[in-house]
């Protein structure tokens, strides 16, 4: 009760931020990142998606919230630009919501002209099982986003309702592996050739795979040899604040 009303309270203000974590090519180079939304509640401190996100949706507020997720990385992205750190793509996190709102597509792109954001740079990640409330409509908006220069990903591939049929409709551009493939890929033979197998369907399709969770070395090199794309994970970087994460540009700059 006490934190519906707190989040109730703190959707509008300031205590949202948006966290950043690199996703890198096979030539060390960074791609881009995801953003990742945390919450600092007052007298608790930071709070991680997990424990509220759902709660969000569930009172009706992760639309507003989503909308201001957008906006913070179009903000972000042109920084980054006008710093002259050239562009950086950046990938959000979609919700049910938000998959369910025929409004999305034109205020995205109203968004990314106020920003100037080229296409390509704006990312969205969903999971399939957020398109199963109304798949049609779903499959509707993100070609609409698609088609006004919106890079998608599908995120947690491999887990839940992954469907072959939708994986044809769908206009996606990459395919986020789960954690738990990547886990084991490095110490169980089968799960390395699931992984290949994964990026060899992905690539058929003209899709790119990034692979979530990379926390070793042993898995980089075992990825590596399975042809993936990009990688993500904390062997890299953990989210970091969009200070740190300017300082990490820089660095590789
Ligand atoms: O940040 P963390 O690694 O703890 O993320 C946990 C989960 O919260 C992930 O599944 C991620 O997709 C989700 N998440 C993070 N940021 C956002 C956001 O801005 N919007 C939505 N809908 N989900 C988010
Ligand atoms: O579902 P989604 O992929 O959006 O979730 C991203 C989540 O994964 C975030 O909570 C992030 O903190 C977490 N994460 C990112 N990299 C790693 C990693 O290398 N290991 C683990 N265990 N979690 C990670
Ligand atoms: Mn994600
Ligand atoms: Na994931």
């Amino acid at each position: 009760v006490e934190l519906e009303r707190d989040l109730r309270a703190a959707v509008g203000s300031t205590e949202f931020a948006l966290f950043y974590q690199p996703k890198m090519r096979r030539d060390g180079s960074i791609a881009g990142f995801e953003a990742l939304i945390r919450w600092n509640r007052p007298g608790v401190g930071m709070v991680a998606p997990d424990n509220f996100i759902p709660l969000a949706e569930q009172l009706g507020l992760l639309l507003h919230l989503g909308r201001w997720v957008i906006e913070q990385a179009c903000r972000q992205i042109a920084a980054w630009r006008d710093a002259g750190l050239g562009t950086i793509p950046i990938a959000v996190n979609l919700s049910t919501s938000q998959l369910t709102s025929a409004a999305l597509p034109d205020y995205v792109f109203d968004l990314m002209r106020e920003h100037r954001i080229e296409a390509g740079c704006l990312e969205m990640e969903l999971t399939e099982s957020m398109m199963m409330s109304d798949p049609d409509l779903a499959i509707a908006i993100l070609h609409r986003l698609r088609g006004g220069g919106v890079a998608l990903s599908i995120d947690d591939f491999g887990t839940g309702f992954s469907s072959m049929s939708y994986l044809r409709q769908l206009p996606v551009n990459y395919l986020k592996l789960d954690r738990s493939f990547v886990q084991n890929c490095a110490v169980d033979p089968k799960d390395a050739d699931l992984c290949a197998g994964i990026m060899a369907l992905a690539h058929k399709l003209d899709m790119h795979v990034v692979a979530e969770g990379v926390e070793t070395a042993e898995q980089h090199r075992t990825l590596t040899d399975c042809d993936c794309d990009l990688f993500q994970g904390f062997l890299f970087s953990r989210p970091m604040s969009a200070r740190a994460a300017t300082e990490f540009l820089q660095s590789r700059h």
